[in-house]
């Protein structure tokens, strides 16, 4: 697939960036993903369990998942016993995640430290206060995400969460508890508050709480399906949450020094969460594009989910965007905003620098999205749909409030009262001032 050419777009920067990423946004497709429309498919499932709590959660368990836990807060033995049965070469692989994941947490977390006297005895300092209590729902149905019960947990522990309760669905194959490798990392990371229950279900169940069962959270994060990123949207200000997830992108910008069978090989691993996932190829290298076109052939062929994968790579979402220059390939890079950027250029180091636009920047050959996506130590949580011109990935952050501290003494209000008796006024809010000039009246 041609997507567009740099031709078609006009040289690079030559119109301005922004009429340049307006007119490229325009011409690269992405996904369908309409939130709206399933909003109302999950609208009165929030209802029901809001409502009628444990019963309603009975209801959709049969309906959605074909298996009623026993219990729907898993007992903590199954955690010890998933953990104990656990192949140890997978602990080992899980362990390893979590102490990168952990590492470069504790470089997110920073000092935090604003402590500013903005004039004599005027002091404004800022206090970084972890949310209360988190639910995280870790999608169990396709392939149950084990990875993102570390990409969630690690950095909400280091931000100091104090309460963290997890859900994810139960499984028949697993007499109704979740999947066992999301039970071992709960186990391995301390993570005791487990919850059976399904994304659409467990968003209401953790915004309004479920009485006897489980209590009210502040945030919610993780990721899902549409049923699950639709009930994110519907409690999204009753609870905080992270971000609604669509289906998972990768862009490789390269030029003809990259290793086709790697970005085919890179493609590919995208293209397997999703038939409706992104995988897009930048490049000014005609016989680069050739040559991974041969290599997406053989690979795709031997792939164990060779029939999404090929949907994948063949959808309108995902293709080929040839461009004059590699100048022209960051500007499309840019205006596209992938959830995952890998670069695979002369100097990527450089030729990152010139991105604004991207989830997570994967540089060079040696630095592939699966690595991030399991044990890189960075996020996996990253933002899609052109999110990234806006937000940031899953860190520390996410799970902190910024909380200033106002800290005036009498004389250093009293030099500044004048200008707020002014402004308030040209509000017409006066009794904004009064609250001011009530304390200069020195008969208090
Ligand atoms: N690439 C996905 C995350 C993931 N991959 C989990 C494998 N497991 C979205 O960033
Ligand atoms: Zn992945």
């Amino acid at each position: 697939l041609r997507a567009a050419t740099s031709r078609e777009t006009g040289p690079a920067r030559s119109h301005g960036a922004a009429a340049l990423l307006d007119n490229l946004q325009d011409v690269l497709p992405r996904a369908e993903f309409d939130v709206d429309a399933a909003v109302e498919a999950v609208r009165p499932i929030c209802e029901d369990i809001a409502r009628h709590g444990e019963q309603a959660l009975t209801t959709y368990a049969e309906r959605f998942d074909h298996v009623v836990p026993a219990s729907f807060r898993v007992p903590v033995e199954a955690l010890s016993t998933a953990l104990a049965e656990l192949d140890p070469e997978l602990r080992r692989a899980f362990e390893v995640s979590i102490e990168r994941r952990r590492a470069v947490s504790l470089a997110e977390l920073g000092d935090g430290q604003v402590d500013v006297e903005v004039a004599p005895g005027a002091r404004v300092s800022q206090r970084m206060i972890p949310v209360d209590r988190v639910g995280l729902y870790v999608p169990g149905g396709v392939a149950p995400l084990a990875s993102t019960v570390i990409m969630n947990v690690v950095p909400a522990q280091i931000a100091g969460v104090g309460s963290l309760a997890l859900a994810s669905t139960p499984q028949q194959a697993f007499g109704g508890l979740p999947h066992p490798s999301i039970l071992a990392l709960c186990a391995l990371l301390g993570v005791d508050e487990v919850y059976a229950v399904g994304g659409s279900q467990a968003v209401p169940m953790f915004a309004y709480g479920v009485p006897g069962l489980c209590p009210k959270v502040d945030m919610i994060t993780g990721p899902g399906n549409i049923y699950t990123v639709a009930a994110k949207r519907l409690v999204k200000g009753l609870v905080g949450i992270d971000s609604e997830a669509g289906p998972t992108e990768i862009a490789i910008l390269a030029d003809d020094t990259a290793v086709p069978a790697f970005v085919a090989a890179d493609l590919i691993s995208q293209s397997e969460h999703d038939p409706a996932a992104a995988s897009v190829l930048i490049t000014d290298s005609e016989p680069l594009i050739a040559a991974v076109e041969d290599e997406l052939k053989k690979q795709v062929a031997t792939a164990r989910h060779a029939e999404r994968i090929e949907t994948s790579l063949t959808g309108q979402q995902s293709g080929v965007v040839l461009v004059d220059d590699l100048e022209a390939g960051i500007a499309v890079a840019d205006a596209y905003a992938a959830e995952h950027l890998e670069i695979q250029t002369r100097d990527a180091a450089a030729v990152s620098r010139k991105i604004n636009n991207a989830g997570a920047i994967f540089l060079g050959s040696w630095s592939p999205v699966s690595l991030g996506d399991y044990s890189a130590g960075s996020t996996h949580v990253l933002p899609t749909a052109g999110c990234a011109c806006h937000s940031s990935g899953l860190n520390v952050k996410s799970y902190l409030k910024a909380v200033h501290v106002i800290d005036y003494d009498q004389q250093a209000l009293a030099e500044i009262a004048d200008h707020v008796v002014t402004f308030a006024e040209a509000e017409d809010l006066p009794s904004h001032g009064r609250a001011i000039s009530i304390r200069q009246d020195g008969d208090q």
